[in-house]
C-alpha cells in the first residue's frame, strides 16, 4: 500500500524518517521522486488539485493535513474516496494555548490598554471577576471541547454551541439553529471553533452578533469565510462589540490595504491559533491506516454530505 504526500518539504522528510521506522509496510512517496500513481491507495494533502486527483485511480482515503477539509475541491473527489481530518494532539494543544491567550487578553481588557499606552494614558479598569465572564464556543467537536478544558479552571461561566445536542460538564450546551439567540445572550466573549460548510458560511454576522450582549468581543479561530467583515467593522464602530480577535481572514494572507490591519480594536494574527505538530500528525495518521486496514472506524472521517 502506498501513501502519498503532497505537503510541505520539511515536514515531509520527518513524516517519511516516522514512516520508514514504524510502519515500513506502507509506502510513502512524495512528488519530488518518481512513482506509479495507480499504486496510490492513500493521498495526505492540503488542497489537492482536481488533476492530481483524477491522476489517482486507486485513490481510497484523502487525509487533510489539517483540521479542516473546506479547502477540498469535493466535486473534484469521486464519490467513494473518504475524507478525513487531521486529529492529533499538536493540532489540539496549539489552539487551547492560542484560545487561552485571546480569551485572558480580552477578559483582562488588553486592547484597551493598548490604546492607552498609545497615549502614555494610564487609565485602570475595574477587573471583572472570572465567574461573571461568560464565554461561549461555537462549534463543540475536538476542539471546541479542549478550549473549554483548559479554561475551566480560570472560573468562566461557559457555554456552547452545536449543531447536535451536547453533554459537557461544567458546560451550559445548546444545539441547534433554534437555540442559537439564547446562546449568543449569554456570551461576552465568543469564541468561533466552526468548520466551514454552506450552513456555517457568515454565520457571524450583523444579526448574529447583534444578538451578543453590548461590549462583548469576538475570537474567530474557525475560518474567514464564517465572518461577514463589515458586519463586524460597523459592530465596533457603533461599540455594540468591543473588540476582535481573527486568526482566520478570507482571504489569506490578508491584503496590506485591509481595514483589519489598522483597526484600533481588531487583532489579527496568520492564522497560527494552531498548526499540525509533524511528529505527532504521522503517527495519528499511521495509526489511521492501521484501523482502516483493520475494518475499524477511521478518526476523524468526514461525512462528506454534511461538509463536516
Ligand atoms: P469538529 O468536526 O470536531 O467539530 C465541529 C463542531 O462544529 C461540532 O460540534 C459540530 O456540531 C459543530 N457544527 C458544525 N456545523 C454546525 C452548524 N451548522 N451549527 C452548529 N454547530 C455546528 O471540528 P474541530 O473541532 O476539529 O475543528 C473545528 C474547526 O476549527 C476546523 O474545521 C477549522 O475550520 C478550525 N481550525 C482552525 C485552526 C487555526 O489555526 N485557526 C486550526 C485547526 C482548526 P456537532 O457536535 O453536532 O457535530
Ligand atoms: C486548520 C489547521 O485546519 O491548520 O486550520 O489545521
Amino acid at each position: 500500500m502506498t501513501l502519498l504526500y503532497t505537503s510541505d518539504p520539511a515536514r515531509g522528510r520527518i513524516w517519511r524518517a516516522i514512516f520508514a521506522a514504524e510502519a515500513a509496510d506502507i509506502e510513502f512517496v512524495d512528488p519530488s521522486q518518481p512513482y506509479d500513481p495507480a499504486t496510490i491507495r492513500y493521498l495526505a494533502a492540503w488542497a489537492p488539485s482536481a488533476e492530481l486527483i483524477a491522476s489517482l485511480p486507486r485513490l481510497e482515503i484523502l487525509f487533510s493535513i489539517g483540521a479542516g477539509i473546506d479547502q477540498f475541491d469535493m466535486s473534484a473527489l469521486p464519490p467513494h474516496v473518504r475524507v478525513v481530518r487531521m486529529i492529533e494532539p499538536g493540532i489540539a494543544a496549539g489552539m487551547v494555548e492560542y484560545v487561552t491567550m485571546a480569551v485572558l487578553a480580552l477578559h483582562r481588557n488588553l486592547i484597551d490598554y493598548r490604546e492607552a499606552q498609545k497615549e502614555a494614558r494610564w487609565a485602570p479598569i475595574k477587573l471583572v471577576p472570572a465567574g461573571e465572564r461568560r464565554i461561549g464556543v461555537m462549534g463543540l467537536g475536538n476542539l471546541g471541547q479542549a478550549v473549554l478544558g483548559a479554561l475551566a479552571p480560570f472560573g468562566f461561566a461557559l457555554s456552547g454551541w452545536s449543531r447536535s445536542p451536547r453533554s459537557i460538564a461544567g458546560v451550559t450546551c445548546h444545539a441547534g439553529e433554534a437555540a442559537l439567540p439564547d446562546f449568543l445572550a449569554g456570551c461576552d466573549i465568543l469564541i468561533c471553533l466552526l468548520p466551514l460548510t454552506e450552513e456555517t458560511r457568515g454565520i457571524l454576522c450583523r444579526q448574529t452578533l447583534s444578538q451578543l450582549p453590548h461590549g462583548a468581543a469576538l475570537v474567530n479561530v474557525g475560518r474567514g469565510g464564517h465572518l461577514v467583515e463589515q458586519d463586524l467593522l460597523s459592530l465596533l464602530d457603533e461599540q455594540h462589540l468591543s473588540g476582535a480577535m481573527l486568526d482566520v481572514t478570507d482571504p489569506e494572507p490578508l491584503p496590506a490595504d485591509h481595514p483589519f490591519w489598522a483597526h484600533p480594536r481588531i487583532i489579527i494574527t496568520p492564522h497560527i491559533a494552531s498548526m499540525t505538530r509533524a511528529d505527532s500528525a504521522a503517527r495519528a495518521l499511521i495509526a489511521n491506516i492501521r484501523r482502516y486496514e483493520a475494518g475499524e472506524p477511521l478518526d476523524g472521517e468526514v461525512a462528506r454530505n454534511r461538509g463536516y
